[in-house]
């Protein structure tokens, strides 16, 4: 018998590498799309369009919405999932503080949703619920790096929802004995990234200005740090939490950081060309050596009302229980991105 997953979110960047795992696996798999205007499930349309999967009926998308109990409850109880992987979410840190209301419904209230659920349909004993916490609870460093024990300081309304989703979990698990564990990841990113995240601006920009269809680019804080790592390796991690025993929170990450100017330099590195910064603060620039040519400037329209500096992530935990490490590094990550839209914007320039 395979096993049966519901997976919220699966046509975003997390949900679609996930599916794919999944399927490699031979899990059956039912995701929850939202219903939008126009299409939102190109992520996961090769995946639809496999004959094989298709026919097997190995995946079967369903609409619902974080915010809606009733659906959840219905799909919950029609599907009687072995694992639920809760991805769903508005994830995007500074929208959060335009649509601090919706994003609390969704990232916080959405996962106490499933929670009663899982409760009503009586499958507390059955089901096990991976949760996708976030680096974003340590907001204001004070440890660094940050490990399973580093106290959370949130700085946005994402961070804040996703400190209640947090909690939930903890509760849901000591009151209840559901098998549910958060996953502490750090900032991944991949070629499936959305767009407005800043390593995919900065791979699209860089792409269009090597193609000739754009000069120069803008960014907020170049200064803020991470630990990036790619969404491939993060989802592997998502499902050995839940092949555990006992259900537990483990930090995702790199452990290696590395400021959003370094980000731009690598980008540039990979078409072989050289970045110089000039000026201070929003009059900082980055000019392109070997041209002359002012290719970033800096628009405080991107800075946040309370900004996260810096953050680095400690997995030793997750290296040691879950036997998880990460196959690619800083630069494979520049790499394939770059790779892809490159790809992408010379046979798509409009794109
Ligand atoms: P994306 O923004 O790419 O995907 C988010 C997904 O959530 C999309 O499928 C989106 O649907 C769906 N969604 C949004 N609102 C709702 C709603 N109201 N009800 C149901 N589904 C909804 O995020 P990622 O794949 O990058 O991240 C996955 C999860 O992991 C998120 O919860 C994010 O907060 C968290 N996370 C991400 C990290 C990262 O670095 N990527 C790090 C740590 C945590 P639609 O396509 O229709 O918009
Ligand atoms: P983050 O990712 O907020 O860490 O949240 P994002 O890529 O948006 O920002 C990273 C850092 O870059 C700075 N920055 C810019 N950010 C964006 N988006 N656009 C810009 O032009 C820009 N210029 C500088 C930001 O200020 C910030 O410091 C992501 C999301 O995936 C969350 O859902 C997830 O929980 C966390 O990572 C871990």
């Amino acid at each position: 018998m395979s096993k049966v997953a519901i997976i919220t979110g699966i046509s975003g960047q997390d949900g679609s590498y996930l599916a794919e795992l999944l399927l490699e696996k031979g899990y059956e798999i039912h995701g929850i799309i939202r219903r939008s205007s126009s299409f939102n499930t190109g992520r996961i349309t090769h995946l639809y369009q496999d004959p094989k999967i298709h026919q097997e009926g190995k995946m079967k998308l369903h609409y619902g919405d974080l915010t809606d109990t009733s659906c959840l409850m219905r799909l919950i109880n029609e599907i009687q999932p072995d694992e639920i992987y809760n991805l769903g979410a508005q994830s995007h840190v500074k929208v959060s503080f335009d649509v601090a209301e919706y994003t609390s419904d969704v990232d916080g209230m959405g996962v106490l949703r499933v929670f009663e659920a899982i409760r009503a349909c009586k499958l507390s004993h059955k089901v096990k619920l991976y949760q996708a916490s976030s680096s974003e609870l340590y907001g204001k460093v004070r440890e660094i790096p940050q490990n399973e024990e580093t106290p959370f300081y949130p700085r946005s309304p994402y961070g804040i929802a996703k400190q209640f989703a947090f909690w939930t979990v903890i509760n849901n698990r000591e009151a209840y004995g559901i098998f549910a564990s958060n996953g502490i990841l750090f900032n991944h990113e991949s070629p499936r990234r959305g767009e407005t995240f800043v390593t995919r601006k900065i791979t699209r920009a860089v792409s269009k200005i090597h193609l000739g269809l754009m000069e120069s680019f803008s960014l907020g804080n170049l200064n803020a740090k991470r630990d990036w790592g790619h969404a491939k390796d993060y989802v592997e991690a998502m499902w050995l939490m839940l092949q555990q025993e006992k259900s537990d929170d483990y930090v995702i990450a790199t452990g290696k950081v590395y400021s959003v100017r370094e980000f731009v330099e690598a980008a540039f590195k990979y078409l072989g060309k050289s970045i110089e910064w000039s000026g201070e603060g929003t009059d900082e620039v980055g000019i392109e050596k070997e041209t002359g040519i002012i290719r970033v400037r800096v628009d405080p329209k991107y800075y946040r009302p309370t900004e996260v500096e810096f953050l680095q992530g400690d997995s030793t935990k997750a290296r040691k229980q879950l036997n998880w490490k990460p196959k690619f590094d800083f630069q494979g990550l520049v790499e394939d991105m770059m790779k892809s839209d490159l790809k992408l914007m010379k046979d798509n320039p409009a794109a």
